[in-house]
């Protein structure tokens, strides 16, 4: 029966046989299992850049965060074709009617599809922003991060209790066969054999006829990995150097000066003629005892090298050999003692990367410098000259460029 033009459609109106719980469960394993990489690494980013009290981050592995991040904007990047084809598996269900007469049903349903509007709204958000943020695009006003932060609780959330409300259905969706058994034709009387093997259902001649043409499921199953594949190798190249030919998307090449890529420049960040000043001076502080050091007089001091990488939140890294004087020898200048965390400001006037607390253990770090050149080079203006902080397994945020100021933390 067709519905009349002005009516909304019914969930019968659709009619393709693509659609299915067989679909929808297989690409939401999947989906799952994206949101479930994007959780975790996402949490460790966050807990990265705002450590809670009682948390003793690793600095080893140096390269953890960059790995980490990676995974996560890859994850969250390789999300989407898998949400949109899994969307269009269940768009029907968005014309279900609901019960009103039973008042027990009415309710359930209610639930079920409020749990379900959250749930997609917020994977929606959650994706559309995190999307925006590795291209640098903040057409918002709204702090990216702690709403990042808040809305994975509510999509992870809805989405276990969308998961143990479908798990009968998943899990016989699942062990089933994707496309439906064509139904086997009856054999013709003149070639019945009852010594015949007995054919296998894959060489069984499928029906002729509407139930097989077209794309069968399986095919539409081979359509999304597929495309999750393109959209990962198109943007992975952004962290992954074996990638990044293939990578057209990849928001950053491997390329900036210097063989790293840089995220503000000095003329972003307003610090050209700060910078460049020939009476340029680096303070020191520890309470009372400060001091002030020309680049002439960092460059004096014992040099070592470092190869660490920058891991942006945004998703691209690269690894850089760094040289410089290690921080602790830096603190031993104004005699700070061994377990002070330091406070490093930019000679950045505005912006919310000018200031970071670096914690006592990443301080006392062989590895962490204040670094005066990259890749074998005094570091370019963009990369922080004339001396910026690196230290190991932190997030490129973390890694202040420019810097005017150490102070011990009081
Ligand atoms: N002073 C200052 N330092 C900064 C930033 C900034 O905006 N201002 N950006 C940070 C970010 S987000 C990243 S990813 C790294 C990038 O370092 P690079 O440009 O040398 O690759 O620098 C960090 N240091
Ligand atoms: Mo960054």
């Amino acid at each position: 029966m067709r519905a009349p033009a002005h009516a909304l459609p019914r969930p019968e109106s659709f009619t393709s046989r693509l659609r299915g719980p067989e679909v929808t469960a297989r690409v939401g394993l999947w989906l799952g299992i994206c949101f479930l990489i994007a959780f975790v690494t996402g949490l460790y980013s966050h807990f990265q850049q705002d450590m809670p009290g009682w948390l003793t981050l690793p600095r080893r592995p140096v390269s953890l965060y960059r790995v980490s991040q990676g995974l996560h904007v890859i994850s969250g990047t390789a999300a989407v074709p898998l949400l949109l084809v899994k969307l269009w598996s269940v768009f029907p269900k968005l014309f279900e009617r609901v019960d009103l007469g039973n008042a027990r049903r009415l309710g359930l349903q209610l639930a079920e599809r409020g749990s379900i509007a959250l749930l997609i709204s917020s994977a929606i958000f959650q994706l559309s922003i995190g999307l925006a943020n590795t291209t640098h695009w903040y057409p918002w006003s709204f702090s990216f991060r702690s709403t990042h932060y808040a809305v994975a609780w509510v999509v992870i959330g809805s989405l276990l209790v969308h998961i143990a409300v479908k798990l009968p259905i998943i899990r016989a969706a699942i062990t089933g066969p994707v496309d439906p058994r064509p139904s086997p034709e009856p054999a013709e009387p003149e070639y019945a054999d009852e010594y015949a093997a007995v054919p296998m259902p894959s060489e069984t001649a499928p029906p002729a006829g509407p139930p097989t043409a077209g794309l069968s499921r399986r095919g539409l199953l081979r359509a999304t990995w597929l495309a999750t594949g393109v959209v990962v190798l198109s943007t992975a190249g952004a962290t992954v150097p074996l990638l990044r030919k293939v990578s057209v998307f990849g928001v950053r090449s491997g390329d900036g000066p210097q063989g790293v890529p840089i995220n503000k420049s000095a003329l972003a960040a307003r610090v050209t003629e700060l910078a460049r000043d020939p009476n340029y001076r680096l303070e020191l502080k520890n309470g009372d005892r400060t001091m002030k050091l020309s680049l002439d007089d960092l460059t004096q001091l014992p040099q070592n090298t470092a190869t660490l990488p920058i891991a942006c939140v945004e998703g691209w890294s690269a690894s850089g050999e760094w040289r410089g004087v290690r921080m602790r020898d830096v603190l031993s200048l104004v005699d700070a003692p061994d377990d002070v965390d330091l406070i490093a400001t930019s000679l950045q006037k505005s912006g919310a990367f000018r200031v970071t607390r670096l914690p006592s253990q990443f301080v006392n770090d062989p590895l962490t410098l204040l670094a005066l050149e990259l890749n074998g080079e005094p570091l370019s203006i963009d990369h922080g000259f004339p001396c910026r902080l690196i230290a190991p397994n932190r997030p490129g945020v973390l890694q202040t460029k420019w810097l005017a100021k150490l102070e011990v933390q009081a």
